[in-house]
């Protein structure tokens, strides 16, 4: 540790932080290219060269640092995680942009910061599309480089034009389809919000014209039962806090809705079904590239595996939905390997916060967490700004483009995984796109291991840290320090700021924030700029 490092003064120029900004706001993919706008879209371009692997990003929900066992989990196996980390990098210093979902994955397929924006925050299910048709996504990137694209599970990022107007029972106005996927086959929001179907570009999938749908975040439907009104019919699971309102499987869930018949999902289906389309989507573009956006249901709550998967770990359910999400995983690398693709796709692991435990039902995750860590040697958890809430486990493999170098602790954001793709497929990007996403593709292949100086994080209440290699700076806030609605989660919140050294004890006890106050002054001036730097833009 470097007792004088300056945040500011480690941009990736070397020089000082108003090079550090620009480096940020004029070097990002946006400025690098020549501003002439999308290309347009090559048709069944068959190329499976060097240049334009298939792209697979499996996005888990809430699997924490310490999830998976080559992250040291304990009480499950994930053999197919490991061999992939095995084959490929396995990255120990990778952080999800935000630690809650919405804004993560805002983040992920915009390579645009969520902070940016105020209504990106955790998504009901009857939410308008947060990315607007007019934005340029990670989807959009890869289809005007050739590429068939897909999102497969779950979406959170809101559907048709307006909240709340959807109506279920037709195809819905503005899809993913606007948003650069050729194909969706997604669930609304997540697993414990109502509607609780799958939406298939566009419509509801096994739509069920005897079960009209409807939908509303704001008042139950006469007559249909709820999880407060009605807990003997919670057959499958029961909340722990929250999640009492429609009933949809034996599960009470966030939100009310009416009808879905047949359309309505088996939770302990959803991995099977989500994966079966995958593959089917893997199959059908076998041989043209591809870019698959497969993200899992597992292992956010209700955490309702199927019963093959029951009793496989030593955890119960939190633990047997890890075992179920690595299944998942091995069953996409198993279609890779039969169909002779798997050398030239490029796996991209990783997960959208860190972890918590009990979120809301009674599945005894916590009674059965035995000596298992999920956020590994991090404090904090989902929700909150500590470092468990957004480091998060990355996998890469690739075979025929990179080596097998073991372990990276290059420090690394998913903010910069667009413009970072979107250097390896050669993509160029129209004016104002992936604004916060900086090209560092070296990192992710492994063959660069100078990391960012710095990344930025955001906790649900918007409060944003700074980790850099040594330190990790968390702005006050006056907030409680745990969160309000149940889950034993830590915010991180304090009213005045607070430094932690990465380096000495355990991670985030001792704020020193009052011995280096020139190391604040220099991570709050970042922070000001940042936010600045977009209301310039
Ligand atoms: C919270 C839910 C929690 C989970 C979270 C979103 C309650 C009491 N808790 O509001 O269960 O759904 O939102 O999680 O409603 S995320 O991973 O999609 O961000
Ligand atoms: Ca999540």
């Amino acid at each position: 540790m470097s007792p004088n490092f300056s945040p500011l003064s480690q941009s990736p120029n070397q020089e000082n932080m108003k090079s550090s900004l620009l480096t940020l706001t004029l070097l990002s993919p946006v400025a690098a290219a020549v501003a002439v706008g999308a290309e347009a879209p090559k048709k069944n371009k068959k190329v499976q060269d060097r240049e334009h692997p298939n792209v697979v990003i499996i996005y888990a929900d809430d699997l924490g640092y310490g999830d998976l066992q080559c992250y040291g989990a304990k009480g499950v196996e994930t053999p197919n995680v490991n061999r992939l980390a095995a084959e490929g990098i396995r990255f120990t210093n990778v952080h999800a942009v935000a630690s809650t979902s919405t804004p993560s994955r805002y983040s992920l397929l915009t390579g645009g910061y969520a902070w940016r924006r105020r209504d990106t925050d955790i998504a009901a299910g009857n939410a308008g599309m947060i990315i607007k048709p007019g934005q340029y996504t990670m989807a959009d990137m890869f289809k005007h480089s050739g590429y068939a694209t897909a999102a497969i599970g779950k979406w959170h990022l809101g559907l048709g034009d307006k909240t709340g107007t959807q109506d279920w029972n037709a195809p819905l106005p503005s899809s993913l389809y606007d948003l650069g996927f050729d194909y969706h086959y997604i669930m609304a929001a997540t697993a414990d919000r109502v509607p609780c179907v799958f939406i298939e570009n566009g419509s509801v999938a096994n739509y069920d014209p005897s079960a009209p749908i409807e939908v509303s975040y704001a008042r139950n439907f006469p007559g249909e039962p709820t999880g407060k009104d009605n807990p003997e019919l919670l057959f499958n699971l029961k909340p722990s806090h929250g999640h009492n309102q429609s009933i949809v499987n034996g599960i009470s869930r966030i939100g009310y809705m009416k009808g879905g018949g047949k359309a309505l999902w088996k939770d302990e289906d959803i991995a099977d079904s989500i994966t079966s389309h995958a593959i089917d989507f893997i199959k059908t573009h076998s041989n043209e590239p591809f870019f698959l956006y497969f993200a899992t249901n597992d292992v956010h709550v209700p955490r309702f595996p199927h019963p093959r998967f029951r009793g496989q770990s030593a955890m119960g359910l939190r633990g047997d939905a890890i075992v179920q999400f690595d299944w998942c995983v091995g069953q996409i690398m198993q279609t890779l390997d039969e169909l002779g693709i798997a050398d030239n796709t490029l796996i991209i692991l990783s997960s959208d916060n860190g972890p918590v435990v009990d979120d809301g039902y009674q599945d005894q995750a916590e009674e059965l967490l035995g000596d298992h860590k999920p956020a590994g040697p991090f404090r904090g958890y989902k929700y909150g700004a500590y470092e468990g809430g957004t480091m998060v486990p990355a996998i890469v493999r690739w075979p025929k483009g990179i080596k097998p170098v073991g372990e990276s602790d290059v420090l690394m954001s998913q903010i910069d995984w667009m413009a970072s793709l979107g250097a390896l497929i050669g993509a160029r990007f129209p004016q104002g796109s992936a604004p916060d996403s900086q090209n560092r593709l070296g990192n992710l292949l492994g063959t660069d291991s100078t990391g960012r100086p710095w990344v930025v994080e955001q906790s649900a209440n918007h409060v944003l840290s700074i980790r850099t290699g040594d330190w990790k700076y968390i702005e006050a806030n006056d907030g409680p320090d745990m969160v309000t609605w149940g889950a034993k989660c830590e915010t991180g919140n304090s009213s005045t700021p607070q430094l932690y050294d990465l380096n000495v004890g355990l991670y985030e006890q001792d704020n020193v924030a009052l011995q280096h106050p020139d190391l604040v002054f220099e991570f709050e001036t970042l922070l000001r700029q940042l936010r600045a730097s977009a209301a310039a833009r």
